[in-house]
C-alpha cells in the first residue's frame, strides 16, 4: 500500500467490498469492458474530434504504450492541465494504463499552483496544450518543470512528439492494484496551498457507478461537460466518467457560456448536463431569447455553490428541464436530489448521499474539533462530518494537516454548516471553514492572504467574503500597510497586480482591496486570524 494514503481500515474495507461497493475494478479495466459493451457508440465529441468507445479504447491503449516508452513508470504522477478537448479522455485513461497517477490542475491554475502540485506530488512530468485563451500553457509548464527537480517531461497535446506517442504500439501493461491510488484531485482549500487528495479505483468507481444511475444515464444520453471537465463535479457527479460508465456520449464544451452551451445542445442533442449556479443562472436568463432547440435537455445538475430558491424554481421553467441539485466534494461525499423526490426537496435541499453507507454526523458547530459524539439536536444547525465508502481518511502527505481535517475515528471536517432533514436530505446553509465560495470556486484565506504578505508595503493581510448578486460571494482583502513613512502605501489596483503577477489562477485575485489603517480587536489578548475574518466579513456585509 502506499504509504502516502491513509488507508481506511481492514475491517471497514472488507465490508466495502462485501456490500459489492469496492468491485476490484480498475480504470483501465471498465474502459477495456465498455469498449466491449459500447464499440461503435460516441464516447467523446470535441470541436475537432469524435471518438467511439472502441476508437477512444485504441487510443487510450497506444497512450499507455506511448507513455511507458517515454519513461513513464506506474505509480509516477503526472499533473494534468487540459481544457475541455477530447484528449483529455485519452490521456487519462492512457495514464492510468500506464499506472500512473493523473494530478489534476484546472486550466485556471497558474504557475505558483502548478509548482506546487508538481513539487507537492514530486511529479514525474506535466502534461498540457500549447496555447489556450491567449495563455503560454505549454511555456508556464516548461518553466515549471525547469524549477522541480522531479519533472523529466513536458508532454504537449497537438505537437508532433504528442502524435508519436499517441502512435505507439500499444502493447501489455500490468494493470494496477483497483485498491492503490488512481489520481489525485485538488481541495478547495481552507489553509495555505491547495491539499492533494488520493482517490483509489475502487471508491471512485463506485461513486462513479452510483451517480451514473441517480442521474438516471442511459446509453442513449449525452453529458455536456462544460464546466472544466478535471474539476470533481463535471469528471464524476455524474460527469465524464458516469456518462462513459453508461455507454453515454460526453459533448466537450470549450466553455461554459450559455450562447456555446446552447450551440452543442441543439448539434448534439445533449440531454444532461451540471452547472454551477451563476452559469445557471445565466443560462435560465438567456433561454428566453434563445433560437436554439434545447427541448432534448433533460435534466441540469447544480451544484458547487448553494443554489438559491429562487434560482432553483427559476430553472425547471426556463430550460424545460428536470433539476437535480448536488452537493458534493473532491474528498468524497455526494448528495444529489433524486429524480423523483418531491418539488419541495429539490427547491429547498442539496440532495441526499449516494451510499446507504455514507455516514452523516451534524455536530456542534461552534468547536471546529468537535468530535463525531457532538452531535445537536436533530434538524438543528450543525457542522456535517462526513465518513464512507469514498470518502478519503487523509490527504496526500499531509500528515499534520490531517490530525485536524479528520476526527479520530476517521470523520471528515467538511467544514459545511448543514441541517439534516428527516428524509435524510441535507441543506447546506453555511460554512465554517476559512474559505471563499465564489460561484464555486473555491478560494482558501490564507493562501491569498500569503500572496499579499508577501509585498513589502503589506504588514498583514485578511481575506474575507463579501455577499455578490451573481456569484453568491466575492474576495475582500482587508490590508495593513506597513507604518514606515519611507514605503508607500501600496494601492488596491497595485496589490491586485501583484496578486496576480505571482502566478495564482484569476479566481483568487482578490476581486476588492481595503487597505485599512489597523484590523479591529477582537477578543482578549491575541486575535486570532480566524476571529478577524469572522469580524472583517461582519463588517464588509454592513457595506
Ligand atoms: C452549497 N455548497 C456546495 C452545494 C459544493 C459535485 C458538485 C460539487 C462539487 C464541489 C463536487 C454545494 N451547495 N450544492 O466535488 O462532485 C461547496 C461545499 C463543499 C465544497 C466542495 C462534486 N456543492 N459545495 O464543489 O471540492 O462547501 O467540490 O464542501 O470543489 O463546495 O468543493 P469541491
Amino acid at each position: 500500500m502506499n504509504p502516502d494514503h491513509v488507508p481506511w481500515p481492514p475491517e471497514t474495507a472488507a465490508r466495502y467490498r462485501a456490500s459489492g461497493h469496492w468491485r476490484g475494478q480498475t480504470f483501465g479495466k471498465l474502459l477495456t469492458s465498455l469498449a466491449e459493451a459500447y464499440a461503435e457508440r460516441l464516447a467523446v465529441i470535441g470541436e475537432t474530434a469524435r471518438w467511439t468507445f472502441a476508437e477512444l479504447d485504441e487510443r487510450a491503449h497506444r497512450l499507455a504504450a506511448g507513455f511507458a516508452g517515454a519513461g513513464i513508470q506506474a505509480g509516477d504522477r503526472v499533473v494534468v492541465q487540459l481544457p475541455n478537448v477530447p484528449e483529455f479522455a485519452s490521456v487519462v485513461f492512457g495514464l492510468w494504463r500506464a499506472g500512473a497517477l493523473p494530478v489534476f490542475a484546472l486550466p485556471a491554475h497558474r504557475a505558483s499552483e502548478l509548482r506546487h502540485f508538481a513539487e507537492q506530488s514530486e511529479a514525474a512530468a506535466i502534461l498540457t496544450v500549447g496555447e489556450h485563451e491567449r495563455f503560454d500553457h505549454a511555456g508556464m509548464a516548461r518553466s515549471v518543470a525547469a524549477e522541480i527537480p522531479s519533472v523529466r517531461n513536458v508532454f504537449v497535446v497537438g505537437t508532433e512528439e504528442f502524435a508519436v506517442l499517441e502512435a505507439a504500439t500499444p502493447r501489455a501493461l500490468p494493470d494496477p492494484d483497483p485498491a492503490g491510488v488512481a489520481f489525485l484531485q485538488l481541495s478547495g482549500g481552507s489553509t495555505g496551498l491547495p491539499k492533494l487528495i488520493p482517490r483509489t479505483h475502487d471508491d471512485y468507481l463506485y461513486s462513479v457507478r452510483e451517480s451514473a444511475r441517480i442521474c438516471g444515464l442511459r446509453p442513449e444520453s449525452v453529458y455536456l461537460a462544460a464546466l472544466p471537465a478535471a474539476h470533481n463535479f463535471p469528471l464524476s457527479s455524474p460527469g465524464l466518467l458516469g456518462a462513459l460508465h453508461a455507454g453515454a456520449g460526453t459533448v466537450f464544451a470549450p466553455r461554459p457560456d450559455a450562447d456555446t452551451a446552447f450551440r452543442l445542445i441543439e448539434a448534439e442533442g445533449v440531454t444532461i448536463t451540471g452547472l454551477v449556479p451563476p452559469l445557471a443562472a445565466a443560462w435560465a436568463q438567456a433561454a428566453a431569447r434563445t433560437t436554439r432547440d434545447l427541448s432534448t435537455l433533460d435534466v441540469l445538475l447544480v451544484g458547487g455553490a448553494k443554489c438559491a430558491r429562487e434560482l432553483a424554481e427559476k430553472i425547471g421553467p426556463a430550460l424545460g428541464c428536470r433539476l437535480q441539485q448536488v452537493f458534493g466534494m473532491a474528498e468524497g461525499l455526494v448528495c444529489y436530489t433524486r429524480l423523483d423526490d418531491p418539488d419541495e426537496y429539490v427547491l429547498a435541499t442539496q440532495g441526499r448521499p449516494i451510499s446507504p453507507d455514507d455516514e452523516i454526523r451534524v455536530v456542534n458547530p461552534d468547536d471546529p474539533l468537535s468530535t463525531s459524539d457532538d452531535v445537536v439536536a436533530p434538524g438543528e444547525i450543525g457542522a456535517l462530518l462526513t465518513r464512507g465508502p469514498y470518502t478519503i481518511r487523509g490527504y496526500y502527505r499531509a500528515a499534520e494537516h490531517n490530525k485536524t481535517a479528520f476526527t479520530e475515528d476517521g470523520f471528515y471536517r467538511t467544514g459545511d454548516l448543514v441541517r439534516q432533514h428527516p428524509s435524510g436530505h441535507l441543506e447546506v446553509v453555511g460554512r465554517a471553514k476559512e474559505q471563499i465560495n465564489r460561484g464555486g470556486e473555491k478560494v482558501a484565506a490564507e493562501e491569498v492572504e500569503n500572496h499579499l504578505m508577501a509585498h513589502p508595503g503589506v504588514l498583514d493581510a485578511a481575506v474575507v467574503a463579501v455577499p455578490d448578486p451573481y456569484l453568491g460571494e466575492r474576495t475582500c482583502a482587508y490590508v495593513v500597510a506597513v507604518p514606515d513613512p519611507d514605503v508607500a502605501e501600496p494601492a488596491p489596483a497595485e496589490l491586485r497586480r501583484f496578486v496576480r503577477e505571482r502566478g495564482v489562477a484569476a479566481f483568487k485575485v482578490p476581486d476588492l482591496v481595503q487597505v485599512v489603517p489597523e484590523f479591529p480587536v477582537t477578543g482578549v489578548g491575541k486575535t486570532s486570524k480566524r476571529e478577524l475574518r469572522v469580524a472583517l466579513a461582519a463588517l464588509a456585509k454592513e457595506k
